[in-house]
């Protein structure tokens, strides 16, 4: 079982939507970044970074719990230990899926998204340029290159990008977007939101899903 420190932010959709994909079993630890509660000392524990997403692995491979933070390292742990999600044509492939990862953990970020907004145009064409003769970003091979973009797609579309502009992208988003797998964790995270906090179907969400963590809140 993987405890999964969450709010809907972009980097904490991206392990929930793996943890989808994988059909690993996880229990969401709610942290609501509105009421500051990845600045506890009890978080630091956790992520002495402060940010989210993190994990509790309570099995991993030695039988110790193994807590790890970084969305783009925890993707790739819940990939090897499904040995799903990254691609498998080619020994290359696994290493172009890393540079995808990298990239985007470089420049796919909360402060490039304050940022000038032609830097995040330049960094959407070369999306796009890639993606113009692929269903995926390693080719054919759906992996956690595409999950560790999809949030951040999303985020930006919102406030700066016409995703119009940008045809492949806008068909790999949508690729992506249909999946079971993605559909659901949407359908989660929107319960951890600022607005969906206070609504009657989110207590109740969060109540069954966390009774002990929500309780306090
Ligand atoms: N490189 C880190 C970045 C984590 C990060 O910046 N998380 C944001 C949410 S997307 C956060 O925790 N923001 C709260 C804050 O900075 O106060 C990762 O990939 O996990």
């Amino acid at each position: 079982m993987i405890d999964l420190y969450f709010w809907a932010t972009p980097n904490s959709q991206k392990i929930l939507i793996a943890l989808e994909e994988l059909e690993i079993e996880y229990n969401i630890i709610p942290i609501n970044i509105y009421k500051k509660e990845h600045m506890t000392e009890e978080y630091k524990k956790i992520n002495p970074t402060h940010k989210l997403p993190a994990i509790i692995d309570h099995c991993d491979k030695t039988n110790q719990a193994h807590t790890l933070y970084e969305s783009n390292a925890i993707l790739l742990y819940l990939a090897e230990k499904k040995k799903k999600l990254l691609p498998k044509k080619l020994e290359i492939n696994k290493y172009n899926c890393m540079k995808w990862l990298s990239w985007q953990n470089a420049h796919f970020t909360p402060a490039v998204k304050a940022k000038d907004v032609a830097e995040i145009k330049y960094n959407f064409q070369i999306l796009e340029d890639h993606l113009k003769d692929k269903r995926f970003l390693c080719d054919d091979e759906y992996s956690i290159a595409d999950i560790s973009f999809f949030p951040w797609i999303n985020e930006y579309s919102e406030f700066q990008i016409n995703i119009n502009n940008f045809p492949h992208t806008k068909e790999w988003y949508y690729r992506i977007y249909d999946r079971e797998a993605t559909k659901k964790a949407k359908e989660i995270a929107k319960h951890f939101t600022k607005d969906a906090y206070f609504s009657e179907e989110s207590r109740d969400f969060l109540m069954k899903n966390n009774p002990d963590k929500n309780k306090s809140s």
